[in-house]
C-alpha cells in the first residue's frame, strides 16, 4: 500500500502536513485488531517514539547462543561480555544515518531531540502525538479492555521505502504522558488474592480442608513436612526437590527479581521468615535497584503491596539466604510522574539493562537515578570501545519475572525483537525465567476482550487458546506450576497445578468468593503463535504431538508467517509453535503474609522464583570451583531431562475445552518437570 492512500485520510484527521514526495510503505500492521472501545490519543500528549534499527549479524545469534549454551559445544560457558554483544549486533552506520536524516528532514524533530541508545539499537524521540502521527502516517489510540487495561498503539504505520529497510519496527508509545494518565495496566502473576482478600479470617493458622487428616504416609515425617499437601513452606520445597540449606554469599550470584507497580513490604517478608524460614534473620532485606523511578519497599497497607513482590522475596530469600536478592523495581510509582500508566512492562527493564537509556533526562521523562549506573572496567577485551555505558544497570546472573501478558497483544515484530534481546542476555550468561501464566491455555481473564482471556475468530467465540508472552520466546526459561494434593506427602509425585479458588475458600472457611473466571487457576502452557520450537526443543515437542492423549481430538491450525490465521479451520491451537513451559516447580498452598495478614497463595508466580533459586544455588557451587554461570539452561535441560522430575499427571484446561495433558517427557503443561537438585547440580558441575 502506498502512503498516498493514507495521506488523504490522515490529513483529515490530523490536519498535519506531510512531505509526500517519497513513496511510503506499510511497515507494520497489527495482526489481530484490538476489539475494544478505542479513543484517539490527545494530539499534544507526549508519545515516546522508539525506532528499532535493524541490527547486524542477528542471523548468527542462535548459533552463537548454542555455541556457549549447548552442552555438546566445546565453547560451553564461554559467555560474551556486554560490550562484545553490543559490538556484534550494532546496526551499520548507514542505518543510523539514513533513519536520522529522515527524522531531521521532517522538520518535526530537532537534532538534539534524537537520542541514540548506547547499544546502538534504538533511536528515541519523545514528541507530541500529532507529530508522531504525521511522521508515521498513523493515528494513535488508547485502547481500554473490559478489565480496565489501557494500551496505546496504532493499527498500522508507514515509513519511506528507503527508511523501511533499516528499521525493525517503531514502538509507538508504551508510555502515556501526564494528561493521559490512566490506571495502571500491567498484569501480574499472583493469585488475585482469594484467601488474601478474605485472609483476615484465617490469621496465623495452618489452613487445611475440613476433614483433612494427616495422610498415613506423613505420620513418620518430621513435623515441618507433615502437611505440605495443604501448606507449602520452604522446608517442604527443599524436601520436594532435595535442595540443601544454602551456605554461600557471593556478590556475583545475587539473584534478581523483576517487579513493577507491585511492591514488597518489609514487615510482610519479615513475618514470613519468622514463621517459615527461621534460618533467615527476620530483618533481611533485598537490594533494591530503581529502574525509571521505581521505589521499594512500601508500607504493608499500601495498595501497591498486592502480594506478588512479597511472595517472590519470601521464596527466593528463604531458599538462597545468606545469598542476597536484588529487586529491580521498574517504573515510577503511580502518582509520581504518570509513567506507571503504561504497558510494555518488559521493555523499560530490557532497555535499562541493555544500555538504552542514555541521556534520558530530556522531555520531562524520568531519567536514571544517579549513583546506580553500572560502571565497567575499561580493560575488557572485545570489540566495543565506546564510552562508558550510560543509563544501564548491572543485571544479575539469574532473573525471575512473575509477570506476563497475551502474546497477541503485541505485534510480531516487536515481540521478535524483544526476544532477540533476551537471546543476547543468554549470550552473556544470564538465566531469565518467567512464570508461564495461571489460566491454563488462556491468558488473563478479560484479555483480548474475552471474559476468560481466550481468542475468537469469525467462526469461534472465545474458544481459541491464547498463548502467553514472554513465555513464547524460545530464549527464556518458562516455568509452569505444580502442586501436591492434600493426601500427598513431599515424597509423592506432584501434579500440574490446578485449583478452584472459590471452592478452596469455601472449604477453608474464608468468606468472599473469587468470581468466575478468576476462580479457576491452572498452570499456563501451550504453543506460541509467533515462534517455532528452537532446534533443541523440536524433538521434545514432536514427540508430545505424537502421543495418544485427549488433546489430539482438538482441532488445530498451522500459523502463517504473519500470524494472521489464528483459529483457521476452527483450530484452537497452533500445532507448529514453540511449546511452553520448559520446566516447572511448586505453585500451590503457600501460606504467607500480605498486608501483615495470613493468606494462601497459588500460581506460577511461586514456581519461577523457586526455579530461579535452584539455578542460583548451582551457579554458586560452580563459582566455588572457579566455573562461570550456567546461563541459558534450556539446551542442556532438553538434552538431559533426567535431571528433572517428570510430572505426568494433570492438565491445563480453559477456553471451553480440555487443554493439554501432562505426560511422560516434555508436555505443554509442566514442561520437562521440576528440579531434582542433586542431579541438576552433579550435571551442571560436570560441564566446563
Ligand atoms: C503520592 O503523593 C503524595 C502527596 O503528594 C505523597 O504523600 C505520597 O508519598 C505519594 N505516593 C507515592 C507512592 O509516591
Ligand atoms: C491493610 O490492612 C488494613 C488493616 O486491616 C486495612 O485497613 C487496609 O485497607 C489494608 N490495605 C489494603 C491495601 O488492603
Ligand atoms: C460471545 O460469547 C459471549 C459470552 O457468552 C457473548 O456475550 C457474546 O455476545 C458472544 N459474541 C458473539 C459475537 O457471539
Ligand atoms: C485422604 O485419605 C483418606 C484415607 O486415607 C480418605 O478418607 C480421604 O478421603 C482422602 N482425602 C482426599 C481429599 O483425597
Ligand atoms: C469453582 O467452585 C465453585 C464452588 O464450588 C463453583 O461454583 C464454580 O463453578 C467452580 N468453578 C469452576 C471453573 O469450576
Ligand atoms: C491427578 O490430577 C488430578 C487432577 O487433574 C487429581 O484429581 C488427582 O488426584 C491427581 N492424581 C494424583 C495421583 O496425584
Ligand atoms: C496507577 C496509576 O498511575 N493510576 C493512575 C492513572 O491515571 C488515572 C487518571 O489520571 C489516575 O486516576 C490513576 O490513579
Amino acid at each position: 500500500m502506498l502512503w498516498q492512500h493514507t495521506l488523504v485520510h490522515l490529513s483529515v484527521l490530523t490536519g498535519a502536513a506531510f512531505s509526500a514526495s517519497l513513496s511510503h510503505v506499510l511497515h507494520e500492521k497489527r495482526d489481530v485488531p484490538l476489539p475494544h472501545s478505542r479513543q484517539r490519543v490527545h494530539g499534544d500528549a507526549i508519545v515516546p517514539v522508539r525506532i528499532g534499527l535493524k541490527q547486524s549479524n542477528l542471523h548468527t545469534g542462535y548459533d552463537r547462543l548454542m555455541d556457549v549454551s549447548h552442552p555438546a559445544s566445546e565453547n560451553y560457558g564461554k559467555h560474551l561480555t556486554k560490550e562484545e554483544v553490543n559490538a556484534l549486533f550494532a546496526p551499520a552506520d548507514e542505518t543510523v544515518q539514513t533513519v536520522k536524516s529522515w527524522l531531521l528532514s521532517s522538520g518535526l524533530v530537532g537534532d538534539d531531540e534524537v537520542l541514540h541508545y548506547e547499544n546502538k539499537g534504538w533511536l528515541a524521540i519523545d514528541m507530541p502525538a500529532k507529530h508522531a502521527e504525521s511522521l508515521l502516517g498513523t493515528t494513535f489510540y488508547e485502547l481500554e479492555s473490559p478489565n480496565g487495561e489501557i494500551r496505546i498503539g496504532c493499527d498500522e504505520y508507514y515509513l519511506p521505502v528507503h527508511v523501511s529497510n533499516h528499521v525493525d519496527y517503531v514502538k509507538p508509545g508504551v508510555k502515556l504522558s501526564a494528561p493521559l494518565k490512566k490506571r495502571q495496566s500491567f498484569e501480574k502473576r499472583s493469585s488475585p488474592g482469594p484467601a488474601a482478600r478474605g485472609g483476615h479470617h484465617v490469621p496465623h493458622v495452618q489452613p487445611h480442608s475440613p476433614g483433612w487428616t494427616l495422610p498415613p504416609a506423613a505420620q513418620g515425617l518430621p513435623p515441618d513436612l507433615q502437611n505440605c499437601g495443604v501448606n507449602i513452606t520452604p522446608s517442604c520445597i527443599k524436601a520436594l526437590y532435595d535442595i540443601p540449606d544454602a551456605i554461600f554469599s557471593q556478590p556475583e550470584n545475587a539473584m534478581g527479581l523483576f517487579e513493577t507497580y507491585d511492591t514488597f513490604a518489609q514487615e510482610d517478608i519479615s513475618l514470613f521468615f519468622e514463621h517459615y524460614a527461621t534460618n533467615v534473620p527476620s530483618d533481611t532485606k533485598p537490594n533494591v535497584i530503581s529502574v525509571d523511578g521505581g521505589t521499594a519497599p512500601v508500607a504493608p497497607s499500601s495498595e501497591l503491596n498486592g502480594g506478588e513482590s512479597d511472595i517472590d522475596l519470601d521464596l527466593s530469600i528463604s531458599l538462597i539466604y545468606p545469598q542476597s536478592v536484588t529487586v529491580y523495581q521498574v517504573d515510577d510509582l503511580p502518582n509520581s510522574s504518570g509513567e506507571t500508566n503504561t504497558t510494555g512492562f518488559l521493555n523499560t527493564f530490557l532497555d535499562s539493562i541493555d544500555g538504552s537509556y542514555c541521556s534520558y533526562s530530556a522531555f520531562g521523562i524520568t531519567g536514571d537515578s544517579p549513583g546506580i549506573d553500572a560502571s565497567y572496567p575499561d580493560d575488557l577485551s572485545g570489540g566495543y570501545k565506546g564510552q562508558l555505558e550510560c543509563g544501564t544497570y548491572e543485571l544479575t546472573r539469574v532473573v525471575s519475572i512473575s509477570y506476563g501478558e497475551a502474546e497477541t497483544y503485541l505485534p510480531k515484530a516487536y515481540v521478535e525483537r524483544q526476544c532477540n534481546e533476551i537471546l543476547k542476555l543468554g549470550l552473556q550468561g544470564h538465566t531469565i525465567l518467567v512464570a508461564s501464566g495461571d489460566y491454563g491455555v488462556a491468558s488473563f481473564p478479560g484479555s483480548n476482550g474475552d471474559e476468560e482471556g481466550c481468542l475468537s475468530s469469525d467462526t469461534q467465540n472465545g474458544t481459541i487458546y491464547n498463548p502467553d508472552y514472554p513465555s513464547g520466546c524460545p530464549y527464556i526459561t518458562a516455568v509452569g506450576a505444580t502442586r501436591l494434593y492434600p493426601n500427598d506427602t513431599v515424597y509423592d509425585a506432584e501434579s500440574a497445578m490446578q485449583v478452584n479458588l472459590t471452592a478452596f475458600n469455601i472449604a477453608t472457611g474464608v468468606t468472599g468468593s473469587v468470581g468466575t473466571p478468576y476462580d479457576f487457576f491452572a498452570t499456563g502452557g501451550g504453543f506460541s503463535n509467533y515462534f517455532t520450537p528452537a532446534p533443541f526443543q523440536a524433538a521434545a515437542v514432536a514427540e508430545y504431538l505424537q502421543k495418544d492423549l485427549p488433546f489430539q481430538s482438538l482441532p488445530y491450525y498451522e500459523i502463517n508467517s504473519d500470524a494472521s490465521n489464528i483459529g483457521e479451520n476452527g483450530g484452537v491451537y497452533n500445532r507448529i509453535g514453540r511449546g511452553y513451559p520448559d520446566v516447572s516447580a511448586n505453585g500451590a498452598y503457600l501460606l504467607t503474609f500480605v498486608n501483615e495478614t495470613a493468606g494462601t497463595y497459588f500460581g506460577t508466580s511461586l514456581a519461577s522464583p523457586i526455579f530461579g533459586s535452584v539455578v542460583t544455588l548451582i551457579n554458586e557451587e560452580r563459582t566455588a570451583i572457579g566455573k562461570g554461570p550456567i546461563g541459558f539452561i534450556n539446551p542442556a535441560l532438553y538434552e538431559n531431562p533426567w535431571v528433572l522430575n517428570d510430572i505426568t499427571n494433570g492438565s491445563n484446561p480453559n477456553c471451553g475445552s480440555q487443554g493439554f495433558q501432562a505426560s511422560t517427557g516434555w508436555d505443554p503443561v509442566t514442561g520437562l518437570g521440576t528440579p531434582n537438585y542433586p542431579r541438576m547440580l552433579a550435571y551442571f558441575l560436570s560441564l566446563p
